[in-house]
């Protein structure tokens, strides 16, 4: 049996670099055959039209189908995965409450035909921006779907987190562990290195060694490096992170899907986990085993930890506030 993955925006930027590593098998492994549905709006069906026919000429040996539609309840017919990807960006003057009610337009309709048209197994991974408020919307307008099937991705930022301090410590980023992002995947996001490890052990000496005060390397350097990484990007390719956000977003289904060796990040519904008020998608320390996340409980943070926790968690509840008012949720 294949798995039949929907992947919405599969005309933009991001699709066209996810469609082919999920072709490839790097997403579910060599030995999934996949099914891709590519759903776009009429103005980006032809560039899915044609990443559809590069599909067809990569021969690959996983892919059994690939249909462009763009009609939202045959793209999610049958679905055990979606790539919410497509979104819609904030345009010249646009205040961040229009931005959200745009993208209430296009989320609420989508959750509706995950609910519809989706198989009972449906998981959603949510990329398009704001991340976190959008898949929100999707899962409320989903009636019937568990909202533990709703996540946003935040793999990135912590791609980009292990990365960096990796960098620091001048060791390969592999070794580097336990980094999770917590609350919204914007500016406000929180970085958190407290539990980091490097090779199994506290990085807390060796950072220290490397940068000396480690508490204003973290507030003047690392978490700014971070949560500014996508402008960072921006100016220096001319364009916004692509690859490697395909790259993130495989990494956060793969394991979703397979189980996580270790803690992760991504944005789960809280239920009220560390304060985070019930039913807000909120980026936790998580792990996943038998194909469900789970929030790691019961980690230590100090005052300015929790401060910087409850800045990022007060932007989401005032995202929460705002779709509310607008009858989206
Ligand atoms: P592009 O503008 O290249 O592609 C977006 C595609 O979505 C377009 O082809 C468009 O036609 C399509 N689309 C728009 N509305 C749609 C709808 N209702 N149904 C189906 N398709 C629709 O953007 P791209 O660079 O691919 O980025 C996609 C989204 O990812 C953006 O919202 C971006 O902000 C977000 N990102 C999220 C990241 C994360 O870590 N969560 C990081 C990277 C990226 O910034």
């Amino acid at each position: 049996m294949a798995t039949t993955i929907t992947i919405t925006g599969a005309g933009g930027q991001i699709g066209y670099a996810l469609l082919f590593r999920i072709a490839a098998g790097d997403m579910l492994g060599p030995d999934e055959h996949v099914r891709l549905r590519l759903l776009e709006i009429p103005q980006g069906l032809r560039a899915a039209e044609g990443a559809a026919l590069e599909l067809q000429d990569g021969a690959f040996e996983l892919l059994d189908d690939v249909e462009v539609t763009d009609d939202a309840e045959v793209g999610f017919d049958g679905a055990n995965l979606a790539l919410l990807v497509g979104a819609r960006p904030r345009g010249p003057g646009m205040e961040r409450g229009d931005l959200l009610a745009a993208n209430g337009g296009i989320f609420g309709p989508q959750g509706r035909a995950i609910a519809a048209a989706a198989a009972s197994d449906i998981r959603v991974t949510v990329v398009g921006n704001p991340a976190n408020t959008n898949a929100l919307i999707a899962s409320s307008s989903a009636d019937g779907v568990p909202a533990e099937r709703f996540t946003a991705l935040t793999r990135l930022d912590e791609n980009r987190a292990r990365a960096q301090l990796a960098q620091t410590l001048g060791a390969p980023v592999t070794l580097v562990r336990r980094v999770p992002i917590w609350g919204n995947h914007s500016a406000t996001q929180f970085p958190d290195i407290s539990h980091a490890t490097i090779d199994g052990a506290p990085v807390a000496e060796r950072l220290e060694a490397a940068v000396g005060d480690v508490r204003a390397w973290q507030e003047q350097t690392f978490i700014p490096r971070v949560a500014k990484r996508g402008a960072e990007i921006i100016e220096v390719r001319g364009s916004s992170s692509v690859a490697s956000a395909a790259s993130a977003t495989i990494d956060h289904v793969r394991d979703w899907v397979h189980g996580s060796d270790d803690w992760t990040s991504a944005g789960v519904v809280s239920r009220g986990e560390y304060g985070v008020p019930e039913g807000l998608i909120s980026s936790f320390p998580v792990r996943s085993s038998g194909g469900a996340w789970q929030i790691v409980e019961g980690l230590e943070l100090d005052g300015w930890a929790r401060a910087r926790i409850d800045a990022s968690v007060a932007e989401l509840v005032d995202e929460r506030e705002t779709v509310r008012s607008l009858g989206l949720i």
